[in-house]
Order: C-alpha cells, then sequence, then structure tokens
C-alpha cells in the first residue's frame, strides 16, 4: 500500500438523508480541503483548522466560482485519527448530487478514490487496531440484530485481540524459557516437564473456548436456517406467523395449504434466524403437493435446524414417522402443537427421538404459549449452553482455522513433552502454535490475506 497517496470516498450510504460525509485521509488531505473549504466570503480556511475541532464553512468549487454546500468539517491530526494519518471529514447535506461534487474537489485537487476498506486497512496497517479489530468493524457495519452488534462491538473493543495476545504471550514466555535452556543447558538446563505441561494445558483450554465460539459466531453473522417441517395442517404456517407477528403465510384448515416453501427472517433472541416454512410431507398422488414435498426435503437437508411440529389432537401418526426419518440425523425440536385445545398434555413414549433431539415443547401457535421456552432452547443450542453471550466476540472463519491450526501444534508439543524427546523436538511445534496466533490477530499475515480481508468490506469505510 503506498501511504503518500491521498484517499477520498463518500463514507455514508448512497441515497439521500439528512448528511452525508465525504471522508479523505492521507498527508495532503487537509491541503486538498484548503483548495475548496472557504468562509461565505470565499476567503480560504485551512489555516484556521485545528485537530479534533469542528469548523463551519462553505465546499466552493473554484473553477465554477459557484458555493457548492453548507458544510462541517473535521480535521484530525495524525497518528490521532482512524486512520493514524491526517483525516479529515467533511459532513454535508445528504443529497447525493452534492456529495458527489464534494468527491469530485477531492479527487480533482489530487486524492484518489479509495478502495473498499481501505480506510480501515490503513488503520491496521498503521498500528490502530490489529486484525480482529479490523473484521469487527465489518461485524458492526453488517450488524443485524442487537446481540451481533454487541459481540462485534466487543471484537472492536480489542477484547478478543485480547484474549488471543494472553495466550500467545505464554507460548512465547515458555519457548524463551525452552530455548534459553537450550543454550545455556549447564546454567539454565531443561524446562521441569511438569511445568511446562502446565502451560501448554492451560493455554489449550483457552484456545478450546475462544475455538467454541465460533460456530456461535458463524451462527451470530450468517443467522441460522430453521426449517419447519411436519405432516399437513399441524400449524407450520400458523407458527410461522406467530413468531412474525403478521399474517406471512396462508393458513386454512385444509391439508396441504403450504406448496412451496417460504423464507422470512427473524430475531430470535437477539440470533438472525432464516426462518422456511415448508409444505406438509404425507404419502400423496397430487403433483404440485408432490413437488412441494421435494422441496421440504431439500429445505430439511439445507438447514442448520428443525422444528418438527405435530399436532396434538391426532397424536403421533405414521406421518410423523415420516417426517422424523427425514430430520432424524440433523438437530431438531419437536413442537406438540394446538395445546390450547386439550385440558392437558404429556409427551409420551411414542413421541421417542434420538440425540439429535435437542428439547420436545408444548406449544399453541394460536396463543403463543410454550414459544418463549422454544426460543430460549435455539437460544442454548446456538450458544453450545454456554454464557458466551457475555464474552468478548467471537472468532470469524479465518480466526477459527488459525485457533484450530495452533490448538493441533499444541498438542504436538504435549505428545512430545509425554515421550520424554528433547526439548528442541517440541520447540519447532510451539513456534507454529505462536505463529498461528500472531496470524489470528495479524501480527504475522501475508498480503493476499489481507486483501482477502479489506475486500469485504464497502469503499469509504
Ligand atoms: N386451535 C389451534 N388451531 C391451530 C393451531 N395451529 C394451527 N391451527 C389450525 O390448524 C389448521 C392448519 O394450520 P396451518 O398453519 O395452515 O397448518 P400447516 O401445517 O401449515 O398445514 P399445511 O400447509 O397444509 O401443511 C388451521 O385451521 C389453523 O388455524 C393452534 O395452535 N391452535
Ligand atoms: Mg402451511
Amino acid at each position: 500500500m503506498n501511504f503518500d497517496e491521498t484517499i477520498a470516498a463518500i463514507s455514508t450510504a448512497p441515497g439521500t438523508g439528512a448528511i452525508a460525509i465525504v471522508r479523505m485521509t492521507g498527508p495532503e488531505a487537509w491541503t486538498i480541503t484548503g483548495k475548496f473549504f472557504c468562509s461565505k466570503s470565499k476567503k480560504p480556511l485551512l489555516d484556521s483548522l485545528k485537530s479534533h475541532v469542528s469548523m463551519h464553512g462553505f465546499v466552493r468549487d473554484a473553477a465554477s466560482d459557484q458555493i457548492v454546500d453548507e458544510v462541517v468539517v473535521i480535521p484530525y491530526k495524525g497518528p490521532n485519527s482512524y486512520t493514524g494519518e491526517d483525516l479529515i471529514e467533511i459532513n454535508c447535506h445528504g443529497g447525493q448530487i452534492v456529495t458527489s461534487e464534494i468527491l469530485s474537489l477531492c479527487l480533482a485537487n489530487g486524492a484518489r478514490l479509495a478502495r473498499q476498506g481501505e480506510f480501515t486497512q490503513r488503520a491496521y496497517l498503521n498500528g490502530r487496531m490489529d486484525l480482529t479489530q479490523a473484521e469487527a468493524v465489518l461485524d458492526v457495519i453488517q450488524a443485524k440484530t442487537g446481540l451481533q452488534s454487541r459481540f462485534a462491538v466487543s471484537a472492536l473493543k480489542g477484547e478478543l485481540g485480547g484474549q488471543i495476545e494472553k495466550v500467545r504471550l505464554s507460548l512465547v514466555e515458555l519457548l524463551s524459557r525452552i530455548v534459553a535452556g537450550l543454550d545455556f543447558p549447564e546454567e539454565v538446563g531443561d524446562m521441569p516437564l511438569d511445568d511446562l505441561e502446565k502451560i501448554v494445558q492451560d493455554a489449550g483450554k483457552d484456545l478450546q473456548v475462544l475455538l467454541s465460539t465460533a460456530r456461535s459466531g458463524r451462527f451470530l453473522r450468517e443467522g441460522v436456517r430453521v426449517a419447519i417441517a411436519g405432516k399437513p395442517n399441524a400449524g407450520k404456517s400458523s407458527l410461522l406467523n406467530q413468531l412474525l407477528k403478521f399474517e406471512r403465510a396462508i393458513v386454512t384448515d385444509v391439508p396441504g395449504t403450504t406448496r412451496d416453501s417460504l423464507e422470512e427472517l427473524l430475531d430470535m433472541n437477539g440470533i438472525p434466524v432464516l426462518l422456511i416454512d415448508t409444505a406438509g410431507i404425507r404419502s400423496t398422488d397430487d403433483q404440485v403437493e408432490k413437488i412441494g414435498i421435494e422441496r421440504t426435503r431439500k429445505a430439511i437437508a439445507q438447514s442448520d435446524l428443525v422444528l418438527l411440529v405435530t399436532d396434538v389432537l391426532t397424536g403421533w401418526t405414521d406421518d410423523d414417522k415420516l417426517v422424523l426419518d427425514l430430520v432424524a440425523d440433523r438437530p431438531h425440536i419437536i413442537l406438540a402443537n394446538k395445546v390450547d385445545l386439550v385440558e392437558e398434555f404429556d409427551f409420551s413414549d411414542q413421541y421417542l427421538s434420538n440425540n439429535q433431539c435437542l428439547a420436545r415443547i408444548p406449544i399453541s401457535a394460536k396463543t403463543g404459549s410454550g414459544i418463549a421456552e422454544f426460543s430460549d432452547a435455539v437460544e442454548r443450542w446456538v450458544f453450545n449452553d454456554q454464557q458466551l453471550k457475555d464474552s468478548g466476540g467471537s472468532l470469524n472463519a479465518r480466526q477459527g482455522e488459525l485457533c484450530e491450526r495452533a490448538l493441533r501444534s499444541l498438542a504436538l508439543v504435549q505428545e512430545t513433552a509425554a515421550n520424554d524427546m528433547p526439548q528442541d523436538c517440541l520447540a519447532t511445534d510451539l513456534k507454529m502454535a505462536i505463529d498461528s496466533l500472531y496470524e489470528m490477530s495479524g501480527e504475522m499475515v501475508s498480503e493476499a490475506i489481507i486483501t482477502n480481508v479489506f475486500a469485504k468490506f464497502c469503499i469509504g469505510k
């Protein structure tokens, strides 16, 4: 990356709004602004700019001698800025024309258009944040629920990076001690095996905890695909409507009402859930229904979790068994629906399922009873029954892979130590574990990985 270049972009979302922000960073950011930022009397205002102090003025196009907009600029002197360089934010009115005219003035006066994520990439390369924080910036922007956002903000504050660093420091200290023993066998000697094993074990435990956040992290970032399956008339579409709080799907007492799968996004206890209502499963000769049932099979196969809805009025029938056969190999929750129609209800043995069954809950899609209980069951499953909601963020796929790699290296260290091999044999694996952790926080990553991370950003961030 060429830090001599000054870059500019519109940082707010496209479209009209009350205000918009054009951002510029790089060595010429302030000077370029000085070429078009002036007072009402067209007096240049560059000399009056002070870091972190906003200033009111006008943007003037010298070529046409026209005032483009009335603006407030906020200048930041590097290194105390988002990017670590001189940076300026021009707050203008939110019209598409003024924002693009101001951007054009930045470009005409020497800036170039920023690439995707280039502001954050500069912040990372200038040491203003580690890679986990830069990745969290993207997560904060893309968050669709409050919980997702809270997780991302924890990582943004550096809590995730801090946890990785803690493990890394303990391993670096261990490696230094081992290397000192190898260099000075007489004076220092081998590290006592018990001490070595304890440090490696503790590091492994901490990494396991971090790794367990990767699964919930994936669900929080990408959402959980939840298929609602069951025999016709069990109340699947009614459940969808109850969860969404509006009449999204057609509900009738005619079995086979839903013919095509239907998808809707839902915020379930802060977890983004893609709900898929499906056609009821039963043996049928109806051609259209058959196609619908085929789609149901596909929806089940592609889902992370299935809600198997059954009807307490009919009890557990052959059609329910047909559905259970389809969902048996994936996580599912059995929901016995329409309990508002019976005096009391108990799950009998016939509802028995296998170990992929997370819970069996009586509900009423009509009154909403049992819905909170089943939302909690989904939440517990997403978070693996752990209190990860309070943890300092979650690993993304890239970080998860590196965490697994570090754990594999630590397992080799333990194996070597247990076999009483000379300590120089385990130094290489220990070094590999440390390198994986450096790569996680971005202190030792290839150009290709950095480019890949920032390519996911939008321009202006
Ligand atoms: N009393 C009561 N009736 C319900 C409940 N859930 C669904 N129903 C009724 O059961 C009938 C079928 O409901 P749907 O939601 O269309 O059932 P479905 O499983 O989507 O049916 P198909 O689309 O045909 O597979 C409708 O008459 C609903 O009003 C419930 O919890 N209580
Ligand atoms: Mg339906």
